[in-house]
């Protein structure tokens, strides 16, 4: 397999007039008629060969301006002699959903026929320049005798023969194309955009789940109404279709106007989802309808430009969630994924830039660093420029770039324009991969204080050497008393070391750094307990109160497990202030509340230079939640009972914080009783946030088998449910037990390998469980190779995603590497594996 590089960038020498797609749909036999129109492209390199990109297809004719042609073919697509000038290409394929285990092109989920092109997808459907700067209209034509036959656009008459017909007038790249045909049910409703466009609003389940849409819906009212009075970016289309399928490798897809969504980020009620699962439904559905403008009005030119608009597209689903929730819980929340999932890749063997600069596979590259980190990026600029300029740049991007397929350089170049500013180095947030880490030293002298910033990225796979970021620090000063004496100040560190003063002070400072998380950095700064303590108790930034917290538990953690140390009382103590403060938002105190991760602690260790012992990890952060329990005991028993429900379950973010305080509390209070209180809530629980709640509560102090069976018996007919139950036990299971429970599951009835949400819920909570994941013996390792292995042939994607579990591998001691090597070993060797696999495994092998 050979690698795509960003500076072979050539414009396609074509550009398309119209597509026009029929879809003969059959479970084995699907036949495609396509009509593509063809001209040259005038910034194209001039006249040559017609090359279309094809795979798994099987051609039964071709034709160009009506005369049959054979064109050359190879696995990867066709070559084809073209007259000059514009021309008309035709062709029918076949193509094989129901063979379709991949989920990649058109596939089979249910009985229904779906569709996922992103990224290169559309390549399994016909031959075609699949590649997001070819934009074209799309003309569809579906025969089925499904009741339900869908695509992008607006809906037509049906044609003569019966035939369902789509027309979308917004040009688009071929990855946005989607066909769903099935016997589906859908809600509706209609929203009215701000310049009196009607939209049908439909969210297509299978029937039985009708009544698990309403909140979906509400969601994209809300998000469509937040991107006019936000952005000023209206709806452009007569209607917004979102299917659900249970099949699907992503989370979900933007197609125009036809988003197709895992059944998990769709369906909720209060009985069968947690309010996790509604903040994620709200989120993700805000996501991908705000893809309309970041990412389908304006596209990438190339896949290398994926963060042009997944990072923007991220920071306005935070942004939205911030508006709709609150906005310093979901800061903290965002830092909280973004250092497990992006430090810890960006500290291990597949760390790259932003804007990544080759691939093998494209589907490797949907990642935390272009996701999270890209929306961090985006976070910085608008910090740095400030929210007016900001408001100007984003008018100037969607007026200049409207219908384009963008670069990276078209967006800081707008950013310029529109503030003046020079953005050169900046761009390096794009271009060097890596955390940066702050190095923070002090100095105090006839009431000035003065902060001495030193910036280092340590070397990441290919890049040894990094130049000096933008890093804007934001920061406040508080006196030894606790009151705020210089409110925030933005300091922009430009160079390798530089120092800032604040001068007229009457006592040495107490400073409160980075404050709302300010650039995804590490910073380092000897802090003494009292410092935490000051600031956990009063700073006026709520992101640094709650960081305050987690860096007196972390240093706590580290000192216990190098040491030996106890955990002490002032720990505890200070949490108790917290959860005691009535003035604060509850879902604040329950997030303060939380012990970091093992897998967090484990990545502390290391870049203090410590090599983790996981078990030792696990016993540690076990010592600590239960010196927590009981020092805590009354207030927390205190608070599960003032907290309990008065009233029917409703999913607003006050009351589902009120809920993760009462379930926080519930939690530790499992640790140290005899189960009853745990029991008791999951007897009552009327919805699923209390009841999974009590039954987790119960199966990480080792108890809770008889609830696990009754579990099990309740809900064994609905597969969302039954995802959670999979995967409960295992990520909860005691680190000895993890790997056993993991392989007695994949041997349960209900245990449908092929369905990605089903093996990650197994596997994936296999490597969720930090110490069951590594245990001694290493036989997690072996089993979680075993399954990829034999899932690669059937579905390289999301064994690729999974093989991630190994990335961090380097972190721990030699018996642990050797043994964590050799699984990858076994997966790079296993017979054909495929590109994508091979890929990710090279690269965490080195
Ligand atoms: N573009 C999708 C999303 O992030 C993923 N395929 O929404
Ligand atoms: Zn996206």
């Amino acid at each position: 397999p050979h690698a795509v590089h960003l500076s072979d960038y050539a414009p396609y020498p074509f550009v398309i007039d119209g597509v026009e797609l029929t879809f003969r749909l059959d479970p084995g036999r699907t036949r495609v008629i396509s009509r593509i129109a063809f001209s040259p492209n005038p910034d194209g390199p001039g006249h040559s060969a017609l090359q279309l990109d094809g795979e798994r297809l099987k051609l039964i004719w071709a034709r160009i301006d009506g005369a049959p042609v054979e064109p050359r073919i190879t696995p990867e697509g066709l070559t084809c002699d073209v007259p000059t000038g514009s021309f008309v290409w035709e062709a029918e394929v076949e193509v094989d959903p129901a063979a379709n285990t991949a989920l990649e092109g058109l596939y089979m989920s249910n009985g229904m026929y779906c569709t996922q092109c992103e990224a290169q997808g559309f390549r399994r459907i016909t031959y075609y320049p699949d590649r997001p700067d070819v934009m074209a209209r799309f003309e569809v034509t579906i025969e089925s005798d499904a009741p339900v036959r869908l695509s992008n656009g607006n809906p037509q008459e049906p044609d003569a023969q019966g035939r369902a017909r789509w027309s979308d007038p917004w040009p688009k790249p071929a990855y946005l194309f989607a066909l769903v045909a099935g016997n589906l049910t859908a809600r509706s409703a209609s929203f009215t955009t701000r310049s009196g466009r009607e939209v049908a609003l439909n969210v297509y389940v299978r029937p039985g789940d009708e009544d698990r849409c309403d909140y979906a819906l509400d969601a994209l009212i809300r998000s469509m109404r937040w991107d006019e009075e936000v952005y000023g970016r209206e709806y452009d289309l007569d209607v917004f279709n979102i299917v659900a399928v249970d099949d699907f490798n992503m989370g979900a897809m933007e197609n125009k106007g036809l988003n197709i969504f895992n059944s998990k980020y769709v369906l909720a009620s209060p009985q069968t989802a947690t309010d996790r699962d509604y903040e994620m439904i709200e989120g993700i559905i805000a996501h991908e309808y705000f893809h309309n403008w970041t990412g389908n009005r304006i596209t990438c030119r190339d896949w290398f430009q994926l963060c042009l608009k997944e990072g923007l597209t991220v920071f306005r689903d935070q942004q939205f969630t911030g508006d709709m929730r609150s906005a310093p819980v979901k800061r903290i929340e965002d830092v909280l994924q973004l250092r497990a999932r992006q430090f810890r890749e960006d500290a291990g063997p597949l760390s790259h830039p932003v804007r990544p600069e080759s691939y093998i596979e494209i589907n490797n590259f949907y990642t935390a660093t272009v996701y999270e980190k890209g929306a961090e990026v985006i976070g910085m600029l608008r910090r740095l420029v400030g929210a007016e300029a900001y408001d100007k740049a984003l008018a100037l991007y969607f007026d200049r770039h409207d219908g384009q397929a963008c670069t990276i350089e078209d967006w800081l170049k707008v950013f310029e324009d529109a503030t003046g500013r020079d953005l050169t180095q900046f761009k390096r947030w794009y271009t060097q991969s890596g955390t940066p880490h702050l190095r923070v030293l002090e100095s105090w002298e006839d009431g000035t204080y003065s902060l001495h910033l030193q910036q280092q990225t340590p070397p990441t796979p290919g890049q040894p050497e990094k130049a000096p970021q933008v890093i804007p620090v934001a920061v406040g000063l508080l006196d030894p008393g606790g009151r705020e004496v210089v409110p925030t100040r933005l300091l922009e560190l430009t160079q390798a070391e530089q120092s800032f003063s604040f001068e007229g002070l009457s006592d040495r400072p107490v400073p409160s750094l980075l404050r709302g998380f300010s650039a995804p950095v590490v910073i380092e700064r000897a802090s003494t307990a009292q410092e935490r303590a000051l600031l956990l108790a009063h700073d006026t930034d709520p992101f640094n109160r709650w960081e305050a917290g987690r860096a007196l538990a972390k240093e706590l953690l580290v000192d216990m497990i190098s040491n030996g140390t106890d955990p002490g009382d002032d720990y505890p103590g200070a949490l108790g202030k917290v959860i005691e403060d009535e003035g604060l938002d509850p879902a604040f105190r329950a997030l303060t509340l939380a012990l970091p991760s093992e897998d967090d602690i484990a990545q502390t260790l290391k870049t203090a230079g410590i090599t983790p012992d996981p078990m030792a990890v696990h016993e540690a952060l076990n010592r600590l939640a239960v010196a927590c329990a009981r020092h805590l005991r009354a207030p927390l028993a205190a608070l599960h009972d003032a907290l309990a429900p008065n009233g029917p379950y409703t999913p607003d973010a006050e009351a589902a914080g009120r809920r993760s305080l009462r379930g926080a509390a519930l939690g530790l209070l499992t640790r140290i009783d005899d189960g009853s209180r745990a029991e008791a809530q999951f007897a009552q629980a009327d919805n699923m946030t209390e009841e999974l709640g009590a039954l987790t509560a119960l199966l990480r102090a080792g108890k809770g088998h008889e609830q696990l069976a009754q579990f099990e018996r309740k809900w064994s007919q609905d597969r969302l449910v039954m995802d959670k139950w999979f995967s409960v036990q295992v990520m909860l299971a005691a680190p000895r037990e993890a790997c056993e429970i993991a392989d007695r599951l994949t041997a349960h009835p209900a245990f449908d390998w092929k369905n990605p949400n089903r093996f990650r819920a197994v596997l994936g909570g296999l490597a969720a469980n930090h110490a069951g994941f590594h245990a001694p013996g290493g036989a997690a390792y072996a089993l979680a190779a075993d399954w990829l292995i034999r899932l690669d042939p059937v579905n390289p994607q999301t064994t690729a995603r999974m093989s991630t579990m190994f990335e961090t591998w380097r972190r721990y001691d030699a018996d642990r590497q050797d043994m964590m090597r050799a699984a990858l070993e076994r997966l790079a060797a296993a017979p054909g594996v495929s590109r994508d696999t091979g890929e990710m495994v090279g690269r965490m092998l080195g």
